[in-house]
């Protein structure tokens, strides 16, 4: 992560990769959603099918939001962990309605953004979350040598 953010190249965080890019900014995570946050919401929804939405996100990212095309999305969540104290020079772009940090950007970098569900398993199902792809996609032939 830190070798990808020293080349600026475009970053989509998923997941457990958008709590490693927090840390690899030097921020910090809440270790257990359940046991330090209390459970207004479920973010562990083991029992529902993957692509199911499980909570909605209120976004406010500039980049986000343009992909995505709204400001309230559904999301699946599949997590007990979550990001606590930010990293360095990133922005909390999207919150869920119990105030966990659901998406990133880092607007420092060429193109760097982290989710905290699972796009991979709501691609087939919803179109801003297929979006979020042909995006990384865009900008990685935009960042071509
Ligand atoms: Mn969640």
């Amino acid at each position: 992560m830190q070798e990808a953010l020293r080349l600026n190249k475009p970053v989509l965080a998923i997941c457990r990769g958008m709590q490693i890019l927090n840390v690899a900014m030097g921020g910090t995570l809440i270790q257990d959603i359940l046991e330090l946050w209390g459970g207004s919401i479920k973010h562990f929804r083991e029992e529902l099918p993957e692509h199911m939405p499980a909570h909605t996100v209120d976004l406010c990212g500039e980049k986000i939001t343009e992909i995505m095309g709204k400001e309230k999305i559904d999301v699946n969540s599949f997590h007990h962990q979550a990001i606590d104290r930010l990293g360095t020079g990133l922005l909390c772009t999207g919150i869920s309605p119990d105030k966990i940090i659901e998406t990133v950007e880092a607007p420092g970098y060429f193109w760097v953004i982290g989710v905290q569900w699972h796009p991979e398993l709501m691609f087939n199902y919803f179109e801003e979350q297929h979006n979020l792809f042909k995006s990384l996609v865009t900008k990685c032939l935009e960042n071509m040598p």
